[in-house]
């Protein structure tokens, strides 16, 4: 007897499986070695001990809770989300769906104080716990990116961090609210849509985050899975007090290749509501992205040409979330 399965997802292959979780409070030249192996065999890795104080993550948690609780029509004041703002299933320009809800926020302190005034009932507290909260996670990012130049033995240990310190990074923040699977759409006009029921487990599509690095947290309720080979996803288990570092393109490319930017997605799996932050560092508009020096040699040449920021999001943006964008950038 032939019997259906009636969820791809399920049918895949996914690995119990230990992701490394690196304590900052080690000794700094484990950290680091520790660091680069994580970015080398997986992209991801978790961190404890990492400095963020507790309280400006509450803040910001609870600011992106009452975002999200709010009647759709007033969430839609805060919308489209292009390339900022709120939305709501689509993701991205190119037909990219996902069952989630988002804000997306650009965070220099001039947009925080506008974007402020469409999202929250008390924009001058939601813009404090943004700018908090933006500073907390982009030291614990420059810090990691020190740490990431140290353990590769790079004379020139900001190399990576000054991008995102730059005034004029290009980072933004992103959260991420994914309804409980039990409360799911079953008005008549998603009926529709029913004959293609797998899709509805998807949160956000797999994908390799563009920028630098992200730093990532979610309230205790699981969902997000990496890639570990090919058709290997492997969940990461919620840990509120942690955060996942996650390897980007770019320093996939700066790290001339010797990084992975790791492909992940998040299922709607959970009877919970999952809640998610991510701060996605990324370098200036006209920064030029290329691998310092010492870790292009004779014998590994530069493997991707060298571009700009404004460049790779211009061909990110072009593309479906699920693309490979920087095989556009290689030399071969
Ligand atoms: C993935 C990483 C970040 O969330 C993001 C996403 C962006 C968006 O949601 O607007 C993109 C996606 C992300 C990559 C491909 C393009 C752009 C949606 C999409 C289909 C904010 C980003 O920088 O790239």
């Amino acid at each position: 007897m032939v019997v259906a399965n009636p969820s791809p997802v399920r049918s895949e292959k996914i690995q119990v499986f230990d992701l490394p979780i690196i304590d900052l409070l080690a000794e700094r030249s484990e950290v680091s070695r520790l660091i680069v192996k994580a970015c080398e065999e997986y992209g991801f890795f978790k961190v404890i001990n990492h400095g963020v104080p507790k309280d400006v993550i509450t803040k910001m948690e609870d600011e992106s809770s009452e975002f999200f609780e709010k009647p759709a029509s007033e969430k839609q004041l805060a919308g489209p989300p292009n390339p900022y703002g709120y939305g709501r299933k689509n993701i991205g320009f190119n037909g990219d769906v996902g069952e989630v809800e988002y804000l997306l926020l650009d965070i220099n302190p001039v947009s925080i104080i506008q974007e402020s005034k469409s999202v929250a009932n008390d924009p001058s507290k939601f813009s404090s716990a943004v700018s908090c909260y933006v500073e907390a996670v982009r030291g614990l990012a420059c810090e990691i990116l020190e740490l990431i130049a140290e353990g590769l033995w790079v004379p020139d240990t900001s190399v990576f961090s000054r991008l995102i310190r730059d005034v004029d990074s290009d980072s933004l923040l992103r959260f991420n609210y994914y309804p409980p699977l039990k409360d799911r759409d079953t008005s008549p006009s998603s009926f529709h849509h029913h004959h293609h029921p797998h899709n509805n487990k998807i949160g956000f599509g797999e994908h390799s985050d563009p920028q630098i690095l992200t730093i990532l947290r979610s309230n205790d309720v699981g969902g997000l899975q990496i890639s570990v080979d090919d058709g290997v996803w492997v969940p990461v288990s919620p840990d509120p007090t942690a955060f996942c570092v996650i390897v980007g393109d770019v320093l996939q490319a700066m790290t001339n290749g010797r990084f992975l930017s790791v492909r992940h997605r998040a299922l709607v799996n959970s009877n919970k509501s999952r809640m998610s932050m991510a701060y996605f560092g990324a370098p200036p508009l006209h920064a030029r992205i290329t691998s310092p020096p010492e870790l292009a040699t004779p014998q590994k040449p530069h493997f991707y040409r060298p571009f700009t920021w404004a460049e790779y999001k211009k061909a990110t943006y072009s593309l479906r979330l699920g693309d490979s964008r920087l095989n556009l950038f290689r030399v071969q």
